[in-house]
């Protein structure tokens, strides 16, 4: 074990985002802290309180910096962001170079150096923050492509720690990773680390492709040996698939209450009492898919496959990354559609899609889900896609179509759901049409499979997993003499 020079590091569980769970409350005088729950939060909060963990992240003010502080039992260690940085390390590097890249190059990833820069800046200022507060021998989780230099640069600051990441996005073919200029770097950054997940099978199996031909390295099924910057052993890393899922438990229960039951049943009503209620639920992002599902859905009405009055789509997309140009232009699009088949189907008593660009708490959502007949989830590409999963969780009553794109992980674990490719459009309207007809037995038979599914695929259960296997090959790892593979 090595020893700091830090007076009191103290946490045996680390959990490391780019962002802090918690939301800035400013019309409270002085502003307060409210905790923002997402799948993370359920995840590792069992852990959180098993252990003591702590979470480093930013706390999403910039310009700003804040003192560690507790809040509804966790420990949070605010990373501050100046202004700038905020530009060039999360919204360029993070989400104009990496999050195309890694989504199929669906938009042109743009590639600077001064985003390279920030982005390597506010890594090491978060590793460093880490490896402060660690305990000795510490298990840390490093989490998402905004961090993937970190699990490195805290090995060469805390070679006891055991480091996971994982990587909650897709991780690209070598023939797009290899556009990177920076692609060695950030499969090293990577690399540090004694466990990497990944959402599918053939994420892993793109990273350890990189491996072996960006950095010549062989890999033997997940293990790769690792070697520092002399040449010599390092350690084992072990790259394989994690995939994510959700509170399944806790939404079956919110979707059983009569508040949500009847709040469902009054969204309809709202609605006009459509006969079917189809629903899409995205981030505005331009890798779910949003404008191809309202293109096909528009034309299903315009070839009078769909009649007027007939169905109803309401598609909820939540404001996302606002001053990035490629998502200002997805705003753009998807309301000009949004606009014309409004203007060519709707009548004064009937709505063919209802747009809302803004959120809803989580019982609402809950409500949707009930309420609605079939869900689209037709992203282009997508890490996992908790929306399907949700939705499944939610249909208490057996009842519900799903289709769902070939393109997300979820396809992987939701094989019941209806598979489109979504860039097809002809086929992706008569998929939606033949989940607009699916006769109910078969709607039943489908959904109590997806949902046997979902009983067994839980969030808890995959940190579970992937911190059971962390800790394992730590372990492994401190007690070898000999290193496991040369
Ligand atoms: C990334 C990966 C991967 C959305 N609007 C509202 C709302 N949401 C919630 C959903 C869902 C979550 O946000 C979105 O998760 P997704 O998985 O669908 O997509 P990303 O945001 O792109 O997430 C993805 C995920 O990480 C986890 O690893 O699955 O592939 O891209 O939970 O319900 N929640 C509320 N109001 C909204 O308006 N309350």
């Amino acid at each position: 074990t090595t020893s700091t020079d830090h007076p009191t590091p103290s946490f045996d569980f680390v959990v490391m985002a780019n962002r802090l769970p918690v939301d800035r409350d400013d019309s409270q005088d002085p502003p307060a802290w409210k905790t923002s729950p997402g799948g993370l939060v359920t995840g590792v909060a069992p852990v959180m309180q098993e252990r003591t963990g702590a979470w480093v992240g930013w706390a999403g003010a910039v310009d700003a910096e804040f003192e560690p502080f507790d809040l509804d039992g966790m420990h949070l260690v605010p990373v501050p962001l100046s202004g700038k940085e905020f530009e060039r390390y999360y919204e360029g590097f993070s989400n104009a170079t990496l999050w195309p890249l890694y989504h199929d190059v669906i938009v042109h990833p743009e590639y600077h150096r001064t985003w390279w820069d920030a982005y390597v800046r506010v890594n090491e200022r978060f590793a460093r923050r880490a490896a402060e507060i660690a305990a000795p021998d510490a298990t840390v989780w490093v989490h998402d492509y905004q961090l993937q230099l970190v699990p490195q640069m805290l090995r060469d600051l805390r070679p006891d720690l055991a480091i996971g990441f994982f990587n909650h996005i897709p991780f690209p073919a070598w023939e797009i990773f290899a556009q990177l200029p920076w692609r060695a770097q950030i499969t090293r950054g990577m690399l540090g680390a004694d466990l990497i997940g990944f959402q599918r099978p053939a994420d892993a199996a793109n990273f350890r492709r990189a491996v072996r031909i960006g950095l010549g390295r062989p890999t033997k099924d997940t293990a790769i040996a690792v070697q520092d910057e002399s040449g010599a052993h390092s350690h084992t890393s072990h790259a394989r698939s994690f995939p994510i899922s959700i509170d399944a438990t806790s939404l079956d229960e919110l979707a059983r209450s009569e508040r949500i039951i009847a709040r469902a049943a009054e969204i309809r009503r709202e609605l006009g009492d459509p006969e079917v209620l189809l629903l899409g639920v995205d981030r505005l992002d331009y890798t779910k898919g949003i404008r191809h599902r309202i293109k096909a859905f528009g034309e299903l009405l315009d070839d009078g496959a769909i009649k007027p009055g007939e169905a109803t789509l309401v598609q909820i997309a939540t404001p996302s990354r606002e001053r990035i140009d490629q998502y200002r232009k997805i705003r753009h699009d998807v309301e000009q559609s949004v606009g014309r088949i409004n203007g060519e189907h709707s009548t004064l008593d009937h709505q063919a899609v209802h747009y809302f660009h803004h959120s809803y708490p989580r019982d609402e959502m809950a409500a949707y889900y009930l309420a609605a007949d079939v869900m689209l989830v037709t992203a282009l590409r997508d890490g996992m896609n908790l929306v399907a999963k949700e939705y499944v969780a939610c249909r208490t009553d057996d009842d519900g179509a799903l289709v769902l794109s070939e393109f997300t992980g979820a396809a992987e674990q939701l094989t019941q759901a209806v598979m489109v490719n979504p860039y097809d459009i002809t086929g992706l309207k008569a998929k939606i049409l033949s989940a607009v007809r699916m006769p109910p037995a078969e709607r039943s038979r489908r959904m109590k499979a997806m949902r046997r599914k979902l009983r067994t695929d839980d969030v808890r259960t995959w940190s579970r997993n992937f911190l059971g296997t962390l800790d394992d090959l730590a372990d492994t790892r401190r007690s070898a003499t000999v290193p496991a593979l040369q």
